[in-house]
């Protein structure tokens, strides 16, 4: 039996994560941690126990752990890129202030740790194309700086005290449930609402950005799937590259074309975003992942648009054309 406490159980990752875990583990304590002002709601309140846990207050995460005898940790508080950059103080508290006070509930009281980290770790002197597992991480946003720190302080608690800290670097995630919040990749999102509801998608990045993105039940299945891996095989643990499709706003674009012809948009750029985006990798290295624990992707892009699509037509009521497909 697993007792697992999600922290930031009702964000964009949390919201889908939660109920994963909660349909995997029945017999499991699987808590909801979340913070005053966003609290669980519907399917995500009443389909298992939640806590209130602001990670920037130890006390509240122990108290989670102790009560729900949690043995595994989802650390998933965080403030995306584009966010960070405006707050970036704060974005120090939540990223590296909320994960030592993680840690450190772990270490006292054994539970194992998943903390993303993400293709914002990397900088502009990455290799940007294939980027390998063990390259140059020297970001220049604030938001790569938490991550790649996090990276390196799990690896810490790892060999220094023997917490089971397992982590990955998640691409721009794509979901029709939770959006995301001012995150650089949040633009893969938003195309599809607007090409469901028939609007002209307004693109934030130009021609020719590309970044590995990922659909969501891709990365849950990363974010279960390393917590479960043989330890004895992994040769890393703090992050694992994962990826299953880069591609431009071009890209993205022509394939929603493919499903929705009237699908129209334009460039309206966002200079944050895009000079965030221009200094992450194009493509990831993934070959460490898959060889350590068996790491692969289900979706490749045109599996998830044509599933992105039907469920968003399904979430605004919006009537599916004759010839759609579910995959
Ligand atoms: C962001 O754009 O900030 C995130 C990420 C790639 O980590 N989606």
């Amino acid at each position: 039996m697993k007792n697992i406490l999600i922290i930031g159980a009702t964000g964009q990752i949390g919201s889908e994560l939660t109920m994963k875990l909660r349909s995997l583990y029945p017999n499991g304590n699987v808590v909801a941690g979340y913070i005053a002002g966003a609290e669980p709601k519907g399917a995500l309140l009443e389909s298992g126990p939640s806590h209130l846990v602001d990670i920037t207050n130890p006390a509240h995460i122990a108290e989670a752990v102790d009560k729900y005898n949690v043995d595994t940790i989802y650390n998933l508080a965080a403030l995306l890129s584009a966010v960070a950059e405006a707050k970036p103080q704060l974005a120090w508290k939540i990223g590296l202030g909320g994960l030592y006070n993680t840690l450190e509930v772990a270490r006292e009281k054994g539970c194992a740790v998943f903390t993303p980290s993400s293709i914002g770790s990397f900088g502009p002197s990455t290799p940007h194309v294939k980027t390998p597992q063990d390259t140059i991480q020297r970001p220049e946003t604030m938001y790569g700086v938490t991550k790649v720190s996090g990276e390196l302080l799990s690896d810490y608690y790892w060999h220094r005290f023997g917490v089971d800290t397992r982590s990955v670097r998640f691409p721009g995630l794509i979901s029709y449930v939770a959006p995301p919040g001012g995150g650089t990749t949040d633009y893969a999102v938003d195309i599809y609402y607007s090409a469901v509801k028939g609007e002209e998608f307004k693109c934030p990045l130009k021609p020719g950005t590309f970044m590995d993105m990922m659909y969501m039940p891709d990365a849950l299945k990363a974010a279960i799937e390393i917590m479960e891996a043989d330890p004895s095989r992994l040769k890393h643990r703090n992050s694992f590259n994962i990826a299953s499709m880069s591609f431009d706003p071009e890209i993205i674009s022509a394939k929603i074309k493919e499903y929705v012809p009237e699908f129209k948009m334009k460039y309206e750029l966002d200079p944050l975003r895009q000079a965030i985006a221009d200094s992450w990798p194009d493509s990831l290295d993934d070959s460490c992942a898959r060889e350590e624990w068996d790491w692969k992707p289900e979706y490749d892009l045109d599996a998830m648009t044509v599933d992105m699509l039907h469920n968003l037509r399904v979430k605004f009521g919006i009537k599916q054309p004759e010839d759609s497909q579910t995959v």
